[in-house]
């Protein structure tokens, strides 16, 4: 029978994180999205408390939780700040394909120094000439005696100033397609890195996002997840466990901009009279209220499915798809329902909707979710 009710742990897990983000989190999420300031002290805090690395099992040090547990925690966070919460989940995406693909050795030797002391790593398959087809990457992998040689350039990369480690995809033959995908985990230390400068974004300002360049960089083959050519399915597994998250991400989003709209309203008063009780703010409030219960009904689904073991790749892509697109119409309609104040920069609203936009982008565009979601939905008919 399906239960909506929390475990007593997870309802601790929540409070914990609903108590830093609220703390530790929301009094600078104003200042660093305005500076923009990357907060390293903050997330040393979150790294220290466990809500980092939320993926990694507990043998290595990690929190060991399950998805549905990660997005309560997810969702706790993104109500502060959701350019924070990228930074501290970027780790998850970036660890997750040593989780999924690494052999013991590789996991133990790569995973345990993350949940040891406060570290960064970043995901790097985004490429300047195409994301949407992450197929047709260009970075090169070219063997070399006991190693591989990288080169090509990666984008759009969260944390990758910061980062001591990045997960790498390269192609060992471009002819090949996604069949000559292969993943690789690359220590910052290694020759030929360059991450690039910050680049100034919309949303999710207290985030750190850049270009990595390797030129000429050798990786051991010891570094090397799976087999050639096994990058791509790999990449594929390793985002159908991290976009349920981004669903619970941008939940956090709606329920803020709800919460600051719905307060708003009761106290604000037009015509004689608080606009709450008028009928256009109270259909807004009431659209708003179904948007972002339904992104968090799809996303639990989504975390419930994958968390029984089953592979979620429809699941997980309806969750972040809608879940992403309510946080930008609720945010929308906050910013309606605060008027001329809601466009200003002294009110909340207006970043929910800029960091909003990015949760429809990020993590495969939503364009790639509705293929997905209808290649595996007609699969079922055919
Ligand atoms: N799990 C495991 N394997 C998968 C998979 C999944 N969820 N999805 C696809 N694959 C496998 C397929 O089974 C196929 O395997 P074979 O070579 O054995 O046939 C292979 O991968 C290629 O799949 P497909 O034909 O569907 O690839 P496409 O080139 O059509 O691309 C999309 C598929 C569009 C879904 C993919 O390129 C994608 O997700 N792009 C977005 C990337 C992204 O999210 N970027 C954000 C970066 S992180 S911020």
């Amino acid at each position: 029978m399906v239960d909506f009710s929390l475990s007593p742990e997870a309802e601790s897990l929540r409070d914990l994180a609903r108590k830093f983000a609220r703390t530790e989190m929301a009094p600078h999420a104003a200042e660093c999205d305005r500076t923009p300031r990357f907060p390293e002290e903050i997330y040393r805090k979150a790294h220290a408390l466990g809500l980092m690395n939320l993926n990694v099992p507990s043998e290595y040090g990690g929190s060991g939780l399950g998805l549905f547990d990660q997005c309560l925690i997810v969702e706790e966070l993104a109500y502060a700040c959701a350019g924070m919460t990228t930074s501290i989940i970027a780790n998850c995406l970036a660890l997750e394909p040593i989780l999924l693909g690494g052999t013991p050795e590789q996991r133990s030797r790569f995973l345990s120094p993350f949940c040891a002391s406060y570290q960064l790593a970043s995901f790097c398959l985004t490429e300047p000439s195409g994301g949407s087809d992450a197929g047709a990457l260009r970075t090169r992998a070219r063997r070399d005696g006991d190693a591989y040689v990288l080169d090509g350039e990666k984008c759009f990369i969260t944390n990758a100033p910061h980062a001591g480690l990045y997960t790498v995809f390269a192609t060992v033959d471009p002819t090949l397609r996604h069949r000559g995908v292969t993943a690789f985990v690359v220590p910052r230390s290694a020759e030929g890195i360059t991450p690039g400068k910050d680049e100034e974004k919309m949303g999710h300002r207290a985030s750190s996002t850049s270009t990595v360049r390797f030129d000429k960089v050798r990786v051991p083959v010891s570094d090397r997840l799976l087999a050639d050519g096994e990058g791509f399915g790999l990449a594929m597994r390793t985002l159908d466990q991290t976009r349920t998250p981004i669903g619970a991400l941008a939940t956090g989003i709606g329920q803020a901009a709800l919460d600051h709209a719905a307060r708003y309203a009761l106290k604000r008063e037009t015509f004689g009279k608080p606009i709450a009780e008028h009928q256009a703010i109270q259909i807004k409030l009431a659209n708003m209220t179904q948007a972002v219960r339904a992104a968090r009904l799809l996303t639990w689904q989504a975390a419930w499915t994958i968390d029984r073991g089953e592979k979620g790749t429809l699941e997980s892509s309806v969750a972040k798809c809608f879940a992403s697109d309510a946080a930008l119409l609720v945010a929308d309609e906050a910013i309606q329902t605060f008027g001329g104040y809601g466009y200003m920069k002294e009110y909340p609203v207006e970043k929910l909707l800029r960091d909003a936009k990015l949760t429809q982008i990020y993590e495969g565009a939503n364009e790639i979710q509705r293929t997905v979601i209808a290649r595996e939905l007609l699969r079922g008919y055919a």
